[in-house]
């Protein structure tokens, strides 16, 4: 088994997060010069027609891309610890706060480093500098939400860590990286994401 990835990614990084904090160990990992463009050439669109990573390569060949669907075969393999629910609500709300958390911070600071900065380079084949800035601010806006969220919780959803706060703590790391930190008056989001940055799987 081998997950193809490009390990600054943000996305690459939300498995890596996974595993770690699932425990899982001894998978193999291979590089896929995306910044390059390896991933737009026909061995990897093999793999993944999207042309995106991470993707994960099964021993009888079959591969599986996008990221929440690798991390649920992790899930279904090695039930613990949780990461996507136990109960049925459990499981229920854990998948609206990691819909909501990917829809409204990952893919708008992802749309904005695509269109409101050089984001891939010679790669980029068409940019909107107006959507980028739309995205910056409903990255921002997305932020505000959730520290509001977060108001009385430790985590997005239970006791423990999720699925849902991997996804956001890459998604605000991913902000950070193009300039966009948690604003200081968010002390909610700025205490949850304290948190989850000292926990040994963030360096994963
Ligand atoms: N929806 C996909 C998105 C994957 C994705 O966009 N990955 C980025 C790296 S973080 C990528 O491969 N980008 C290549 C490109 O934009 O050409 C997922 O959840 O895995």
């Amino acid at each position: 088994m081998k997950i193809y990835e490009y390990n600054a990614f943000p996305n690459p990084r939300r498995v890596r997060i996974f595993l770690a904090e699932k425990g899982i160990d001894g998978i193999e990992f291979e590089q896929v010069n995306v910044p390059e463009g390896e991933h737009r050439k026909a061995p990897f669109l093999a793999k993944n027609s999207f042309g995106t990573v991470p993707t994960l390569e099964m021993e009888n060949g079959t591969c599986i891309s996008e990221t929440v669907a690798i991390c649920r075969y992790f899930e279904e393999r090695q039930p613990e610890p949780a990461l996507m629910g136990e109960s049925p609500e459990e499981k229920a709300e854990i998948e609206m706060w990691q819909r909501r958390v990917e829809q409204t911070m990952f893919n708008s600071i992802s749309t904005y480093f695509h269109h409101g900065t050089p984001g891939l380079g010679k790669l980029e084949t068409y940019q909107n500098e107006e959507w980028g800035k739309k995205n910056k601010e409903m990255f921002l806006d997305a932020m505000e939400r959730m520290d509001a969220h977060l108001s009385d919780k430790i985590f997005f959803v239970g006791e423990k860590p999720t699925i849902v706060d991997i996804t956001a703590l890459c998604a605000i790391d991913f902000g950070g990286f193009v300039e966009l930190s948690i604003p200081a008056e968010l002390k909610n989001l700025t205490r949850w994401y304290e948190a989850m940055s000292i926990r040994p799987s963030a360096s994963a």
